[in-house]
Order: structure tokens, then sequence, then C-alpha cells
């Protein structure tokens, strides 16, 4: 008998056709339901949606079709991270307009997204690069500016040379540019600042609120990037007072170490240098070392191996405590930028002193000796960094160092030469962009009233789209007059507009919130849905926005609700973050410069995108990396074709039922008994692996055993009534549990099995406790061939279970109390017998 082949491309079609007429996964601000806010990362437009994506995206959807055949109302969107450096190059390359160059691609993308059979609401889609999007982000700056957390700054910024602009500390890795992998140099500039650094406390306290629901990976690395560091601030008073400065002040973690300081350490930058050096001896001396090493790498500066490399001053401070005169020098490791750029140099107790002091002949004092030891400076060849007991430190010796920090703080406080303090290595975040491709900063620059924001009813300055695109990457803004020339807004004069546009990552700070108010043109969000959806319940991403991203996020939404926009005590954006592997292939990234590309279009093409959703989801655990494999995906693909051939050569036998609906009473021989206990178990097992923990490589492997148990019980099986309910209700299950797996084959087939709902609405199915137990069977009890007792057994226990439970009954216990037992022989599912004498 031959029967209808499977074919992969007329279904999707067909169902995707449906959703898309149907609307059928739209969904509403207010339900009866409780709701569940799914999101994935949203993509850059750069062309074609890759592998990545398919599997990010897989992940996703399998939330989101489960938790609404669990009863949720589901909030599953998709949009565009249209701006953005990229787009500008691109278009540069193939002489077009990055607007054309994104537009298209998000045509092109979209297509690809429906193709694959995700379940979006299509109707919430947004693209940040569009007016009706950044509009709102131009409110929130003017908003931030005049509270104070948006400012302007002269400071040495990190540049780009190959992209031609500024990046935020976070988009250097390694000091290379995260887009381009170009070293980054440092260029002082006048830039914009959005003051991240006001909410330090709260972004590292609420971390707490997330463990659980976020990778532990994830959470150790937003806590180092904010790197709270506990200590003191001590001032030094100048031996010879400087024009605005009567003392220099210092951060130290180690407050404790204060007696041990022989020196101190200023960075090349900081701002008393010239003033100390004016008339001293050495000051040509000192400037040429400023000089060489400004213009150092700030990565290198920031190296363990760095040489450590200073010169001295000419002028002194004084000890707060011992009055002592302490030498001032330069020092190369020393940063301009943290703590007050000024450093206590205590060589005994820190290595980088302790090499300093070594090369330049400084001496070192110990101030902190290891318990019942005697420590001596001559006989140091390292620095002494462990706990201790402090010494020659006047009224603190004898005093455990761990308790001489805060002990030391207060001494220095109360006579008003320092307080204990915090700092931060979180860094303001720098939102200039010196590129062309990005949302307009709505601020003018006007000759009489200086720096004047936009006025929020002229919102908002469009980015505009007649402008000729400089070969060189530069932004043709700045030689745009409609743009660039404009009237202040507040005196009428004439001004020159803000040229540089906002770091994309600012539009990626708040997206996912107006998705739950996409089409309002009246507000950024409408408060009843936004209340309603937030935060996001389940977020899936890359790991590689670990720190910015997601930092940035959550930053936005503290910002956000202290602006009012978004509810009090919304703290946090995501409640549950996971963190998708990637797809290698032959164990190394896939990239076009390898040539080992697998093109998902191509696979689509092949397979069909259930196949391809199913291998993804198959081949690993969401959080491991897996490689793409021919074998694999024909696995996949055979698996379905499996499904498909069992349900068309079964035809007959099949009776419209739902996942588990066959009763005890349908199952009356063993043979059934045993499918419907495997249905029963496969629900449990599949929906706690993809209902909890989003493992559904395990989930589908438990089907995949039911399948097989159907194709063997089909052999034994008759025709009853029964009999078929119970295998057709298993058939119900395969396609309900693979349903947010492989939508398409299963809606088909559900449709074909004379359902007339979609299976996407159906609940998932319950397992029954009942319907997973073991069939008892009674055992008889032998001693010495003699009947002593019976004992009620699961059918398949096996030998090792039989003998234990023999020897536990009474009766058998009885009958060889002091004999001794010289053999057992068990007859599985029958008697066990026990010779003993
Ligand atoms: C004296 C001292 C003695 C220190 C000792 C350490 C050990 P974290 O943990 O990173 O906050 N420091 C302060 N400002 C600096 C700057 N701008 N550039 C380079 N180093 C700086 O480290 C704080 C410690 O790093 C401070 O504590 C200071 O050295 C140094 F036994 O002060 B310490
Ligand atoms: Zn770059």
């Amino acid at each position: 008998m031959t029967h209808e082949r499977y074919n992969p491309q007329a279904i999707e079609e067909k169902w995707q056709a449906r959703w898309q007429a149907e609307n059928a996964f739209a969904c509403s601000d207010a339900s009866d339901k409780p709701k569940y806010y799914v999101l994935e990362m949203f993509p850059y437009p750069s062309g074609n949606i890759h592998m990545g994506h398919v599997r990010n995206y897989a992940i996703g959807d399998v939330v989101a079709r489960s938790r609404r055949m669990q009863g949720y109302n589901v909030l599953h969107p998709m949009g565009w991270d249209a701006f953005g450096l990229p787009a500008e190059n691109a278009a540069i390359k193939h002489h077009t307009h990055p607007a054309a160059w994104t537009y298209d691609n998000i045509a092109n993308m979209r297509a690809q997204l429906k193709r694959l059979g995700y379940s979006y609401d299509w109707a919430r889609e947004i693209a940040t690069c569009r007016p009706e999007y950044y509009r709102w982000e131009q409110t929130f700056f003017l908003r931030l500016l005049e509270k104070g957390l948006v400012y302007r700054k002269k400071a040495p910024q990190n540049w780009c040379p190959s992209c031609h602009t500024v990046l935020a500390n976070e988009q250097v890795i390694d000091g290379l540019c995260w887009r381009c992998d170009s070293r980054v140099v440092q260029k002082d500039l006048t830039q914009w600042f959005l003051k991240i650094t006001a909410y330090g406390d709260e972004l590292l306290e609420n971390l707490q609120k997330l463990e659980g629901g976020w990778p532990e990976r994830v959470l150790a690395m937003q806590r180092n990037w904010i790197g709270k560091s506990t200590g003191a601030a001590v001032a030094f008073a100048l031996e010879k007072p400087v024009e605005g400065a009567a003392s220099l002040e210092v951060f130290t973690t180690r407050p404790d170490t204060l007696f041990g300081v022989t020196f101190m350490t200023l960075a090349p930058e900081h701002p008393l240098v010239e003033k100390l050096i004016a008339g001293q001896p050495q000051a040509d001396q000192v400037r040429a070392f400023v000089e060489r090493i400004r213009n150092m790498d700030r990565l290198d500066r920031q190296s363990e191996t760095l040489e450590k490399e200073g010169v001295f001053t000419g002028a002194y401070a004084l000890h707060p405590f011992t009055g002592a005169r302490v030498p001032l020098w330069l020092g190369n490791f020393v940063l301009a930028d943290y703590g007050t750029g000024a450093v206590m140099g205590v060589p005994a107790h820190d290595q980088r002193d302790f090499e300093f002091a070594r090369k330049y002949g400084l001496p070192v004092k110990v101030v902190i000796c290891p318990k019942g030891e005697d420590l001596q400076a001559e006989g140091l060849c390292e620095a002494f960094t462990g706990e201790g007991v402090m010494t020659a430190s006047g009224p603190f010796d004898g005093l455990p160092n761990v308790e001489g920090k805060a002990a030391v703080a207060a001494a220095l406080e109360k006579e008003g030469k320092g307080r204990a303090t915090t700092q931060f290595r979180l860094r303001d975040w720098n939102i200039s962009r010196q590129r062309y491709w990005g949302a307009p900063i709505p601020v003018v620059y006007c000759e009489q009233c200086g720096v004047v924001p936009e006025k929020e009813e002229n919102l908002p300055v469009l980015l505009p789209m007649d402008v000729k695109i400089r070969e060189d990457g530069r932004s043709p803004l700045p030689e745009t007059p409609a743009f660039a020339q404009c009237r202040c807004p507040r005196c009428g004069g004439p001004a020159r507009r803000e040229t540089d546009t906002m770091d994309t990552f600012v539009e990626s700070s708040w997206y996912f919130a107006r998705y739950t108010s996409a089409r309002n043109t009246a507000a950024p969000f409408d408060p009843a849905a936004l209340s309603y959806w937030l935060p996001v319940d389940q977020y899936i991403g890359g790991v590689e926005h670990a720190i910015l991203h997601l930092l940035y996020s959550r930053f936005f939404t503290k910002v956000l609700r202290d602006l009012g926009f978004f509810p009090a005590g919304l703290d946090e954006p995501f409640a549950k973050l996971l963190t998708q592997g990637m797809v290698l292939k032959d164990g190394g990234k896939m990239s076009k410069s390898k040539g080992n590309v697998v093109a998902p279009s191509e696979m689509i093409a092949k397979y069909g995108a259930d196949t391809v959703r199913l291998f993804c989801l198959f081949a690993a655990p969401a959080e491991r990396d897996f490689d793409w494999s021919d074998s694999g995906i024909e696995g996949a693909s055979r698996f379905i074709g499996r499904v498909w051939r069992l349900f068309m050569e079964e035809r007959e036998r099949l009776l419209p039922l739902k996942a588990c609906e066959a009763t005890a009473r349908d199952a009356q021989t063993q043979e059934t008994r045993d499918l419907r206990r495997r249905e029963h178990l496969t629900v449990k097992k599949a929906g706690e692996d993809m209902g909890e923990r989003f493992q559904c490589n395990t989930a589908i492997a438990a089907v995949m055993e039911l399948v097989n148990a159907m194709y063997l019980a089909r052999e034994k099986m008759g025709r009853s009534e029964g009999e078929r309910r119970v295998f057709s209700s298993a058939m119900a299950t395969v396609l309900t549990l693979l349903a947010p797996i492989t939508p398409h084959v299963c809606e088909e087939l559900w449709e074909r099995l004379g359902h007339a709902d979609a299976l996407a609405g159906q609940a998932w199915p319950q397992w029954d406790a009942a319907a997973t137990a073991q069939d008892m069977v009674t055992v008889a009890l032998q001693v010495n061939g003699k009947l002593r007792g019976t004992v009620q057994a699961p059918a398949g226990a096996d030998k090792a279970a039989l003998e234990q439970a023999a020897l536990a009954d009474p009766a058998v216990q009885r009958h060889t109390a002091g004999l001794t037992i010289r053999k057992v022989v068990v007859v599985p599912g029958k008697l066990v017998n026990i010779v003993a004498n």
C-alpha cells in the first residue's frame, strides 16, 4: 500500500497562510488568563536570518506555544534593531541609502521568519529607525536632561578610527572595537553621557532579585562590571599648598595600611600636576613623562604585567596621623578616572607599590604582620597582602587588620581627614555617536543661549533622508544645512543642531516595553498595557549581551520608573533569562570568510521548516553550543517522516481523540495498558522538561520513544473500540507534545485526525498518576518448596527486587528463622523459592 508522501513545503505554506489570515497569534492586553511575556532579543536587519537566529527564535517559539496551550495569555512579539553603523557601511558599499538598505532587509528577514512559522503577534512589530519609535527616545532624553541624568562633558574617549565614532566602555572588548575589531584609541571630545553611575548601587543590589532566574555567570559578569569597592577616602595635606588645593585625596581599599605609606603616586593626567611641579628643577622631566604616558594605550596601562614607571615631582604631602613628609610621584599605573586619580603608596602590602618602591629606592615599612610572626621589611621579596595584626601603627597596634579598616576610617573621619566610602568601576555611558544612521539628539547650540534642549512639542527631530552619504563613512549631517542650521527654540535666533546621533544601544534599552503599546502615537506606553505585561517573564538571547544590552536595559527600567513612565515597583525588565548556545559548524563559528555558513533558506527548501526547527531543538540543551551536522538534520527529517507514516498507515484505526483521552476502561489488554502507561509517562517527562527547564532535547527524545512504542504496539493490537481509542489517544498526544516544536505537520495531522479546532489552541495534556502505575502481579513465596505466602510486585520487577521483597516478608522470615539461606530461586512474575537449612 502506498500512502501520500510527507510534503513539508505544501503543508507549511498552507498553515502559514492560515495563521496570517486569522491573525492567529495576536494577543490582547486584558484577559482572564494569567499573562506570559516571552521575548527573544530582536535582530539587527543585516540581510538574512542565520542559523543562530533560527535556534534562538525556535526556543522562544516553543515557550510561547507551550505556554498558550498551558492556559496563558501570551505576548510574543518581534521587531528590528534597525539603526546602526553596519547599515551605513553596507549602504556606502552598495551605493544605496541606509534607509533603503535597512527596509529591504527587514522585508526579507520578516518573510524568512514567517517561513519558519514562528508564532509572533505581528501587529506589534517595531523598527527602531522609524520616527514613531525614536521620537519617544528623544522625549526620554529631554526628561533626563531636566533631571540632570544626561550631561555633556569633555573627556578622553574611546575612538574607533575605522568606524569614525566613539564607543562606550562596554563596547570596547580587550581594547578593540566590539563591531570591527579595530584598535581603539583615546581622543579628547565633548560628548553626551547618561548617568548610569547614579544607579550603580541599585544595579548591583537588584542582581539579588534575579538569582535563580538568570544564569549565575551573567550575574557575576554584571557584578564585576559594576565593580563596587569598599574603602576610605583619605586627605593628605600638601606641604606647600598650591592654588585651589591644600590637600590631596586618595581612595584606598586598605585604610588599615595607612601607617605604611612611604610615598604617593598620582596619575600623569592628575589636574594638580602642573601646579605641583611649577618652579621645581625636575619640571621638564616630569612634563616629558606625562606626555609619554598620556599617549600609551589605556588597556596596556591597566595590565598586570605593565612595567611600573614613575617620576618624582619634587613636592611632598604630610601623613594625616604622623605628619611625616611623603614624596609625591607620578606613576604610569595610576588611572586618572578611577577613585581620585591618586594612590597612597604602601609598598609592604601592595605588590604594585612594592615593585615601584624597589625600582626607585623608596622605603618599605611593614604595618601588618601575620599572627604570631614578625615581618622585616629587608627580608620581603614581595608584598604581604594577607590578613594579620597591625603593627607600627600607633594607637592601632595589636588590632586585627580586618577590624582596623573601619577603625582607621572612623579615626580619620573624627579628625576631618577622611571617611569611609565606596567606588564603582562602572563609568557613565557615552551615547554620542559621530555617525548618520541613528536617532538625532534633540538639542541645539545657540549663539545667544548656549546649549538649548529642543521643545517637546517639536519632536521628533527627524533624521533627514535627503543627505549625501559620504564615501569615507563620516556623518553627512554637519554638511546638511537643512538639518544642521536651525532656530533656537528659546530665542528664535540662528542656531546649530547637534549632529551626533544616539548610540543604538539606547534604542534596544527600552524596546521590550514598546511592544506593549506598539501602535500608540500619543505616548510611548499605554500605562495599563505596560503594567499588565511587564516584566518580561522569559527573555532569550546570546550571552554576548551579558553586560552591554542587559545592563543598559536594567538601567533604563529604573530610569523610566523614576521618570514615571514605568510603574513604581517595576525594578527589573527581565524576570528570567536564558542564554542560548551557538550553532557551530565543524566545531567553529559559522562565518562567510570560512565559507562554512549553513543558510537556513537552503535547509528549509530541502527539508522544510519543521525539520530545521526540530533539529535545532533536539541537537542539544538550549544553553549549550552544538555542531550543525548533515546526519543530525537527516535524523530529524526521518523522525517527522516516521510520525507521518505511522499516521498514514494507521489512518483506518484512528479516531478523533484528544491527548490522554483514552481511559483505564479502554485499556483492557497488556498491550493497551503498556501503551497508555508510556503515553502518560511521556506527557509527564515532556511537560517537566519543556515546561520548567526548556529542555526540548530530552522532551523530544521521550516523544520519539512513544512513537517507537506505537510502532511495536500496532503489531500486537487488534481493532476493538478500546484498542483503537488507546492508539488514537497516543497519536493525539504525540501531535500535541510536538505542536510547539514542529507546528505545521502537527496541525496538518491533527486536522486529518478529524479535529475542527486548531491544535495550537488545545490544552496541554495532563498525565494521570494511576495510568503511569505499573501493573501488579501476585508472586508466590516458598521456603524449601512449600508455599509460605504471597507478595504483590510490579509486573516488570527484576530478580533482585523480587528476592529482596521475599526476604523482607514476615512469613518467609518466620520460616527461615535460625536457618542458613543457601540459595534463592526467582521466576520473575511467578514465584520466589528460598532454599535454607
Ligand atoms: C593603598 C593600598 C594598600 C591599596 C594596600 C591596596 C593595597 P579596587 O579594588 O580596584 O577598588 N587605587 C586607587 N585608585 C587608583 C587609581 N586611580 N589607579 C590605580 N590604582 C588605584 O582597588 C583599589 C586600590 O587600588 C586602592 O587601595 C589603591 O591602592 C589603588 F595594601 O590604597 B590601595
Ligand atoms: Zn569600529
